[in-house]
């Protein structure tokens, strides 16, 4: 068996489609944290708050025109720029909570059908990243979550995208993630992600070693 690492914070992963909960969920599952003393920061991707996020937002919100491999490549920069600060976080005992992460930046693109922007070159471009120790994936059908409302606003947000994109999920799956029923009412998921959640920041406190994408 390998020698434990130092003591740190664990790295927790909120996916989904448009609309499945994520933010509601990595809401609470922050705040849960902080009540129990746990040291934690809660983070989205894309971070559109660097000069990289903007122009994705630009490209997402604003409908500015882009290369399709461009913007991937600008959602996995926006990702590279954050990754010294959240090594430093999690080795300084800091648990970190993403709203989106890596995942999405495979399954989105690779979503398009664009021929050499497949799942395969869409995870090659992310090597290097830590990875998960837990990704809470929020399973819903898309037609349940564009009831919800907010479907429209940005360039994704469409029935026949959202569906490709729930597939390219599927395929990602590995042992690190938890699916949940997404519909349930968000008290219960939240006790799911409760359970899930709590062991995995106890191990990261015990020194589990962390992760690599995508090994
Ligand atoms: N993208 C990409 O292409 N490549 C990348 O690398 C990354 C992202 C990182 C922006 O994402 C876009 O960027 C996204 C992927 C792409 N594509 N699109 N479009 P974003 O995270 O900024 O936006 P979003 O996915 O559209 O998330 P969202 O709209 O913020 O949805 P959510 O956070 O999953 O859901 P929510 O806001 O928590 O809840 C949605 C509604 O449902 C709200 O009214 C809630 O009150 C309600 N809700 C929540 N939970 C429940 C339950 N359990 N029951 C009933 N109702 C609920
Ligand atoms: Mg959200």
């Amino acid at each position: 068996a390998t020698a434990p690492c130092a003591p740190r914070g664990a790295l927790i992963v909120f996916e989904g489609i448009d609309r499945c909960g994520k933010s509601t969920q990595s809401n609470m599952l922050v705040n849960t944290l902080r009540s129990r003393r746990v040291n934690v920061e809660h983070w989205r991707f894309p971070d559109r708050s660097t000069k990289i996020g903007q122009k994705i937002d630009d490209y997402l919100h604003n409908g500015v025109q882009q290369d399709d491999t461009a913007v991937h490549l600008l959602f996995t920069a926006n990702r590279f720029e954050k990754r010294n600060e959240m090594l430093r976080l999690l080795a300084g005992g800091t648990t970190l909570v993403l709203d989106r992460y890596s995942y999405s930046g495979v399954a989105y693109t690779a979503a398009k059908g664009v021929p050499h922007l497949d799942s395969e070159y869409c995870r090659s471009v992310e090597v290097g990243l830590p990875a998960a120790d837990l990704v809470v994936f929020m399973a819903m059908p898309p037609e349940q979550a564009a009831a919800r409302g907010g479907f429209g606003a940005e360039r994704y947000e469409k029935l026949d995208f959202q569906r490709k994109v729930a597939q390219q999920y599927e395929a990602l799956k590995d042992s690190h993630w938890l699916t949940l029923d997404a519909t349930l009412q968000p008290e219960l998921i939240h006790q799911q992600v409760m359970g899930a959640a709590l062991p995995m920041v106890e191990n990261a406190a015990r020194g589990a070693p962390l992760g690599r994408l995508w090994d």
